[in-house]
């Protein structure tokens, strides 16, 4: 695992909810992207080298140039506004469209 990339880095299993959601955040603008397996039966999230981007040993993580990002929402505002993609629109209400669901996701949905 690399702390440091030019190319924009995507941490963890493709079969997690949360990073699949920060893949298709990638797919959909066309943001280019590689991804490292890593999690539940994979790379340990407990090795050193994990640990030192997310301490709570979680993914998703995104590493861009010296930027390293936890919490797949976090990741998905920082690549939409980053990026210049209209996923998260600049209008209010249809931005808090857009973040309802998000948040419904991270709360309810990930919690059952
Ligand atoms: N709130 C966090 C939740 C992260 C999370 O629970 N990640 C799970 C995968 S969905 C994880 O890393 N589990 C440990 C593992 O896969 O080994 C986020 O949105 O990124």
């Amino acid at each position: 695992m690399q702390h440091r990339t030019a190319l924009l880095k995507v941490d963890g299993r493709a079969s997690s909810i949360n990073v699949r959601k920060v893949v298709r955040t990638c797919d959909e603008p066309g943001i280019g992207y590689e991804r490292e397996d890593c999690g539940a039966g994979l790379r340990s999230l407990r090795e050193a080298e994990f640990f030192a981007l997310n301490p709570k040993a979680l993914t998703p993580v995104v590493i861009e140039g010296d930027t390293v990002l936890p919490q797949s929402n976090a990741i998905c505002r920082y690549l939409a506004a980053k990026h210049g993609s209209d996923l998260l629109p600049a209008d209010p209400a249809r931005r808090a469209e857009v973040e309802t669901w998000m948040d419904w996701m991270i709360s309810g949905l990930n919690m059952a």
